[in-house]
């Protein structure tokens, strides 16, 4: 078996797959992205892209002109699969394997003896065995390894968890550690060969069920120090006390390390992963739900105090500063921001002013309930009161003067 790698295909060309397409295909190694949206197959076949992300396009465009990744609609064969979809979760919190399994059915025909398929997608524990039973369905002529026997399959399936920072992926992508977790030793130590080929991190070596479970440990450990800051914001208002301040102050502890409170939390992965543990062990993972509870219960708050102050006025004129998920991206998904906008909105409790210096114009389910975009000091001149949403480098240095004549609601402590 040789471990070098001369064709590669990624399916699924969002924040995760494109980046990772990209990367292999600056190492030289031809890379075939597999996407099922027609539009972002032809902005990548132009060299452009889709997405934001700090450095993307001009690698994208470099790797593309010089016929080293190409975007397709349907699989061709390639020597290693990577899966790189979506997986939201379904009403109850419950995962939603859709993607992977659709994925999985497409490759599945393409798939030749001595290929690899690794599921690089965040997934709840087992999902990897599963996508293997669904290749294995789909190509009764070949061998899949399974968990329980060392004999040689045909096929080697691992599973290699994204863990990339939006913002800083094309650095992590390479700085990063890897966890590798094959179906068996055999496929660990073929998807270390691929991952060798652009990582210039440790790859660690564990199987599926545990790389699984790792990845949602790490959002799920964030998810629950994110939430203790957020309770002691509730406690530190109830008993008049500033939650920054005593941040602060705990922190010089050597070993207290506590994160900041905000306005809840958001993006596609911490606010969704922790829910994976809980789905699969719901008697065991109690704290790790009662974090998603508080967090998701944040924002509430937030539309609670600010309905509080605006009962002050006639019709109170409210400038929400940020609406990103997080600070200098322009990403709105999952955002309690929007969220808090939105519901705020919702209530009628005055008029609302949308400030967002990363975007240009309000997404359309936004801007069709009325809602306006206007710039940082124009929204607090006519403000009554001014709610930080977002701590952007943008906001840094507002005008005091004005703003102490303001209700002002800083959600991130970026004005104390
Ligand atoms: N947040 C706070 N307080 C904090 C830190 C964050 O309220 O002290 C909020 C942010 O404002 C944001 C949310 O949490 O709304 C999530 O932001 P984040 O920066 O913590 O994380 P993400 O979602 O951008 O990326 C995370 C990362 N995971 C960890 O740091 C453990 C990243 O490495 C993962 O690859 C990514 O999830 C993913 O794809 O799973």
């Amino acid at each position: 078996m040789t471990s070098s790698f001369k064709k590669v295909s990624v399916i699924g060309l969002g924040y995760i797959g494109l980046p990772t397409a990209a990367v292999i295909a600056s190492r030289n190694i031809e890379v075939i992205g597999v996407e099922v949206d027609p539009n972002v197959v032809d902005t990548i076949n132009r060299g452009e892209i889709h997405i934001i992300e700090a450095g993307l396009g001009v690698l994208v465009k470099g790797t593309v002109q010089a016929g080293m990744l190409k975007a397709v609609l349907k699989p061709e064969p390639a020597e290693a699969f990577m899966i790189a979809v979506p997986t939201p979760f379904k009403g109850d919190h419950e995962p939603d394997l859709s993607y992977i399994e659709s994925a999985s059915k497409a490759i599945a025909p393409v798939l030749e003896k001595g290929n690899l398929v690794v599921l690089e997608s965040t997934s709840p524990v087992g999902a990897t065995e599963k996508m293997c039973q669904w290749l294995a369905a789909a190509r009764p002529d070949l061998t899949f390894p399974t968990t329980s026997s060392n004999e040689p399959a045909d096929i080697f399936v691992a599973h290699c968890p994204e863990r990339v920072l939006p913002g800083k992926v094309l650095r992590e992508l390479i700085e990063n550690d890897r966890i590798i977790g094959g179906i068996s030793n055999a496929c660990t130590e073929r998807a270390t060969a691929l991952y060798k080929t652009f990582v210039e991190a440790d790859c660690i070596a564990t199987n599926s069920r545990t790389a699984e479970l790792s990845k949602l440990t790490e959002n799920a450990f964030r998810d629950v120090n994110i939430a203790f800051a957020n309770e002691l914001s509730l406690i530190t208002e109830y008993l008049d006390i500033d939650v920054w301040e005593l941040i602060e102050l705990a922190n010089r502890h050597p070993r207290v390390n506590i994160l900041q409170p905000g306005p809840g939390v958001g993006g596609h992965c911490i606010a969704v992963d922790p829910w994976f543990i809980v789905d699969s062990a719901p008697e065991q993972a109690r704290l790790i739900k009662t974090a998603r509870e508080i967090n998701d219960n944040k924002p509430h708050y937030v539309v609670d105090k600010v309905c509080a102050a605006a009962d002050r006025f006639k019709s109170a004129k409210i400038a929400c500063l940020g609406l990103a998920f997080k600070p200098d991206i322009d990403d709105l998904r999952e955002s309690p921001a929007v969220q808090i906008v939105a519901e705020l909105q919702a209530k009628n409790v005055g008029e609302i002013l949308c400030v967002e210096p990363h975007i240009e114009a309000l997404p359309a389910k936004l801007a069709d309930k009325g809602l306006k975009l206007m710039d940082m000091m124009s929204a607090i001149k006519q403000a009554d009161i001014v709610l930080l949403l977002v701590n952007h480098k943008a906001f840094e240095n507002p005008d005091m003067k004005i703003l102490q004549q303001k209700i002002v609601i800083d959600t991130r402590g970026q004005w104390r």
